[in-house]
């Protein structure tokens, strides 16, 4: 194998790693210190409940107001985002909170 085909294979190579590293990951996960995944609880495809025991109080809208960067580099961004402009931001908040109350 010569030189210029094993550097074309380490760009192609470097190429797929950085495409697959920028994929947003495809299900959420548990919020930092909770043990459950948010859940869909209404199925709607926005996860209301964030620490995942199956019930929307303002322990949730702390959470999400809380984790919202984590929530922007870890989770996928339709699940949070309430307005639905196509990402998330603190007025998912607002609009998580208005959802709620
Ligand atoms: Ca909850
Ligand atoms: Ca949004």
């Amino acid at each position: 194998m010569n030189l210029r085909r094993v550097i074309s294979i380490m760009i192609a190579l470097m190429f797929i790693i950085s495409a697959v590293s920028a994929v947003k990951p495809a299900r959420v996960r548990p919020l930092p210190g909770q043990t459950h995944c948010p859940v869909d609880l209404n199925r709607d495809g926005f996860y209301e409940d964030m620490n995942g025991d199956r019930h929307v109080t303002t322990l949730d809208v702390q959470l999400f107001f809380q984790w919202i960067e984590w929530i922007l580099r870890y989770e996928p961004a339709r699940a949070f985002d309430y307005n639905r402009n196509g990402r998330v931001g603190f007025a998912d908040v607002v609009g998580f909170y208005n959802e709620v109350y």
